[in-house]
């Protein structure tokens, strides 16, 4: 696939052009403007952060002609998704003294701040750096956030699997002080890195490369979308590693049919050892080969599409001077949401906790961000993020877990069997107001949507089998809805598309169902395959494999 012929899509030459990132965000940062402009805007986005106008009152500001309601999204790197008491109460304050009051936890275990004004980044970012976190990397043409299955902090497989992901974050971050530089302190930066950028050079990639690190045994990451999702395993001659799968990702776009959902491909089997450089031939590859002129056709699925599997693999190989092993079979995987309470190997117990879209606010009777604040104040335990925007607090002492109980039940926080059977595991991208890609409302729809389809289930013979929703403001598709039993993305400015068929362990993509339906509309519409599911249902299938096997979709 030759770009030669055409222009190169403006991005490009933003980066080229931006002295490693830095471009003339410090001044613009430091004007009266509440915006920035839109060279500012991209190169933003490397340093973690959106610029966003409040869509709710976007119109009204128009008409009216005032200036829109400037606000900026920062989304926090959090390799592996591990922080500490500590990191997490600085977060709380910060959703306080800068951002909307809120935290939201990402499907790739990444925390946003929503709703913060230019002049409060500076703060913002010097505080996260006092704390050892970043929002560097959080978006933007780079590897993003190495997610990792929580399972693999807790010994529940191998230990050490818990420090990958924070390995290949610091391989793969950009080597630039331009972020602490202009949003931190300069004279410290000078005492960091060097501005060398020895493996992405001066345009980065061609787009986002997203890796995630499964658990063998489960599939919460979703480890076929990724760009390079890992399985750890043991191979007979090569002993421990993973087996590599690239070419995944979920996001597509109406208006061009060239754009599409894919699973990524199993690649090879890699030992420990083997696994960083055998990443960064894939990035290389794609550094090369990927498309710079189209950026809706830019990611590395579109090269392994194109190319094909056996060429990838040949020129993995020629970059590696090495034949790459075969990959292990992989799966099938079983399901685990991680709720609930449960003891670890050293007799200290973990508590998972349903967040709800991610968002960590208190809103009515249910106090989430104060029980969570009181319990990171209690002292040392350890706040993982899930990939299903939820939180494990661990290191629950065997003789605090009552009292631990009792605090998220005083504040509303109900766990595990509490939980609705579609509600436990149903995720939702944030959409409207903030996001400026929303077609339609997604998260702020999710719990009126979630409530009308357990109905259903409930009438139907089916009643309380587990089922795994998600909705999606657009079909860029950031709550993996591609892949859901159930997915339901925006299609208009008032209807859906729902598909159905994922397998809810990650492995199938789902077929269109119905298109451009209101969400009203959509129990009704399930209504009756739920039923049939019910009666039909062989033990233990799951809906998606049901509506597979019968045809449905
Ligand atoms: Fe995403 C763009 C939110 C995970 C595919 N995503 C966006 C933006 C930044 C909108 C924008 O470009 O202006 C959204 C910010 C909205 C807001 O106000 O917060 C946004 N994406 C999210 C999050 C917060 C959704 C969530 O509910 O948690 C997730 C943040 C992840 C993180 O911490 O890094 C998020 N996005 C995903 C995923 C799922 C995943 O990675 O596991 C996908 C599908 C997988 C994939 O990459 O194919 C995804 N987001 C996209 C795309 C489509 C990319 C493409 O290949 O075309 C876009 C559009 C873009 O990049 O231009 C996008
Ligand atoms: Fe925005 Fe679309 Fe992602 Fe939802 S799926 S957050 S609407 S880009």
């Amino acid at each position: 696939m030759s770009t030669e012929a055409f222009e190169e899509s403006v991005v490009e030459g933003i980066k080229r052009a931006s002295d490693h990132l830095r471009g003339d965000l410090a001044n613009e940062l430091a004007g009266p403007r509440p915006d920035v402009s839109s060279d500012a805007e991209q190169l933003l986005k490397f340093h973690g952060i959106y610029a966003q106008d409040n869509r709710d009152t976007r119109r009204e500001r128009a008409m009216a002609k005032e200036t829109l309601d400037y606000i900026y999204m920062a989304r926090v790197v959090i390799p592996g998704g591990a922080l500490t008491s500590a990191q997490w109460l600085a977060l709380d304050a910060l959703a306080d003294e800068v951002a909307d009051g809120t935290l939201r936890l990402t499907t790739r275990e990444a925390i946003q701040l929503h709703g913060v004004l230019k002049g409060g980044l500076r703060a913002m970012a010097t505080k996260l750096d006092e704390h050892w976190l970043t929002t560097f990397g959080g978006c933007g043409d780079v590897v993003r956030n190495v997610v990792l299955c929580p399972s693999l902090h807790h010994g529940e497989d191998d230990e050490q699997l818990g420090a990958v992901a924070t390995r290949l974050a610091r391989r793969f971050r950009a080597r630039t002080q331009a972020h602490w530089e202009i949003f931190v302190n300069g004279d410290k930066a000078a005492t960091r890195e060097t501005d060398e950028q020895p493996f992405y050079g001066e345009t980065y990639l061609p787009r986002k490369f997203k890796i995630a690190i499964a658990s063998p045994h489960e599939n919460c990451v979703d480890v076929f979308a990724q760009d390079v999702g890992l399985i750890p395993g043991t191979h007979p001659e090569a002993g421990r590693g993973f087996t590599m799968v690239v070419g995944g990702g979920l996001g597509r776009s109406y208006a061009n049919p060239d754009t599409f959902a894919r699973l990524g491909d199993p690649l090879a089997f890699v030992t420990d050892d083997e696994v960083d450089e055998t990443i960064a031939a894939v990035v290389d590859t794609y550094r090369e080969l990927g498309n710079r002129v189209e950026r809706k056709r830019a990611r590395l699925k579109y090269v392994l599409a194109d190319l094909g599997l056996d060429r990838f693999v040949a020129e993995m190989e020629s970059r590696l001077g090495r034949a790459l092993r075969a990959p292990l079979p992989i799966g099938p995987f079983g399901l685990d949401d991680h709720l609930g309470w449960r003891e670890l190997a050293n007799g200290t117990w973990h508590v998972g906790v349903r967040v709800g879209a991610g968002r960590v606010a208190d809103r009515g009777d249910v106090r989430l961000r104060s029980a969570l604040r009181a319990l990171a104040t209690r002292g040392d335990l350890t706040f993982h993020l899930t990939p299903l925007q939820d939180l494990i607090v661990s290191g629950v002492a065997r003789a605090d877990r009552d009292d631990v109980a009792v605090l998220l039940r005083t504040h509303g926080v109900r766990v595990d069997d509490e939980l609705g059977p579609i509600e436990r595991t149903a995720l939702a991208c944030p959409a409207l107001p903030t996001c400026s890609q929303a077609l339609t409302e997604s998260e702020r729809r999710l719990p009126d949507l979630v409530g009308a389809l357990e109905g259903a289930l409930a009438q139907s013979s089916a009643r309380r089998r587990p089922l795994q929703l998600r909705l999606t403001g657009c079909p860029n598709g950031c709550a993996r809805p591609a892949v859901a039993e159930i997915g339901v993305v925006g299609r208009t400015k008032s209807t859906y598309d729902v598909v159905l068929g994922g397998s809810g362990r990650g492995d199938r993509l789902a077929r269109t169902f119905r298109e451009k339906v209101t969400l009203d509309e959509i129990p009704d519409l399930v209504a009756p395959l739920f039923e049939r599911w019910g009666v039909e249902g062989t033990p233990g299938e799951s809906f998606g494999d049901f509506v597979t096997r019968t045809g449905i979709a």
